[in-house]
C-alpha cells in the first residue's frame, strides 16, 4: 500500500475502472460472486438480445427487479471516496476519470463527474433504428407508438456505444495510473482496458476481495487486494 500511496500521490491523470463489486457493500448483488445474478440465471436468457426478442417480458421482469433492488439503495463508502477523489484531486489541477460498467448510477449518485458508463443505464429505450431510440424514465414497457421498449444497457453480443467508446479510450491514453475497482475483469472490451494501460508502463492497481485473471497482466503494480469496505 506504500508503493500505491506514492504513485498516487505523483499521478495527474487517474482512471478508475469499475465493476459490481463496487456496489456489493450498498447492497446491489454482482454478476458472478456469491448471490451474483449469474450463478442464479443464465446470461444468455436475460442479458442478450435474441433472449429478448424471444421473451421480452422474462427481460423486462429482471430488469424491473434490478430497477426495484437499485431504487432503495445509498452509495457506499467506496463511491463517496471515488467522487471525493474526483473533486479534490480537480481542485490541485489533477484528473480523475471513472470508467464503469454499472448500470446502477450509484457513482452519479454519489458525486462523480467525468463518468463514463459503457453498459449503459438502467432506464427504457424505444426498439427502433439506433438513430431514433428516444429514453425514457423507466417503469412502463409499451411507448404511445406501440414499439418495443426495452432496457438501455449493453447486452452480449451487441457493440458499445463507440462516442463513449471513443471517449474511454482518450482517458486510458492519457492516464498515469489506473484503478481497477470490484469487477472480474472477464467481460470484453472492459477487460482489456487494464492491460492495455499497463502495457504501455502506467501502473495499475487493482482493488478487489478476490484475485482475478487479469491482475497477473499488469506489468508494473500487481494489485495488493484491498476490500473497498469500510473499515
Ligand atoms: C469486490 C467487493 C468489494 C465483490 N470490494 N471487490 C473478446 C474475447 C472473448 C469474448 C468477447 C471478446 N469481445 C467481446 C466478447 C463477447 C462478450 C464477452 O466479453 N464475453 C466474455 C464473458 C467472454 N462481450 C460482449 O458481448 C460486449 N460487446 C462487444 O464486445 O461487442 C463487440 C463484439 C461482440 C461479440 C463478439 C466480439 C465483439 C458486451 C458486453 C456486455 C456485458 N453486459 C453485462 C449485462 C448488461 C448490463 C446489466 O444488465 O447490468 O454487463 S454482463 C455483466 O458483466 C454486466 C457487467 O457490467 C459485466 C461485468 O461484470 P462485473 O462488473 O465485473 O461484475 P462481476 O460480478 O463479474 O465481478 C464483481 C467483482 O467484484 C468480483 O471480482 C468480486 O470479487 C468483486 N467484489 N465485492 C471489492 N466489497
Amino acid at each position: 500500500m506504500a508503493d500505491f500511496r506514492k504513485l498516487f500521490a505523483k499521478a495527474k491523470h487517474i482512471v478508475i475502472i469499475s465493476g459490481a463489486g463496487v456496489s456489493a457493500e450498498s447492497g446491489v448483488p454482482t454478476f458472478r460472486g456469491a448471490g451474483g445474478y449469474w450463478r442464479k440465471w443464465k446470461a444468455q436468457d436475460l442479458a442478450t438480445p435474441q433472449a429478448f426478442a424471444r421473451n421480452p417480458s422474462q427481460v423486462w421482469e429482471f430488469y424491473h427487479y434490478r430497477r426495484e433492488v437499485v431504487q432503495s439503495k445509498e452509495p457506499n463508502a467506496g463511491h463517496l471516496a471515488i467522487a471525493e477523489c474526483e473533486a479534490r484531486l480537480g481542485r490541485q489541477g489533477r484528473r480523475v476519470a471513472v470508467i464503469t460498467q454499472n448500470i446502477d448510477e450509484l457513482h452519479r449518485k454519489a458525486g462523480t463527474k467525468n463518468l463514463l458508463e459503457i453498459h449503459g443505464l438502467q432506464n427504457l429505450k424505444l426498439k427502433m433504428p439506433e438513430s431514433q431510440w428516444r429514453n425514457f424514465p423507466g417503469g412502463c414497457e409499451e411507448a404511445a407508438c406501440g414499439g418495443l421498449l426495452r432496457p438501455h444497457v449493453v447486452w452480449f453480443g451487441e457493440n458499445l456505444d463507440p462516442a463513449i467508446l471513443e471517449e474511454a479510450g482518450r482517458e486510458l491514453a492519457l492516464c498515469d495510473l489506473c484503478l481497477v475497482v470490484g469487477t472480474s475483469s472477464v467481460v470484453y472490451p472492459a477487460a482489456m482496458f487494464a492491460p492495455q494501460v499497463s502495457a504501455r508502463g502506467v501502473p495499475v492497481a487493482e482493488f478487489n476481495i478476490e484475485a482475478t485473471p487479469a491482475a497477473s497482466t499488469f506489468s508494473c503494480f500487481d494489485g495488493r487486494k484491498e476490500s473497498i469496505k469500510p473499515r
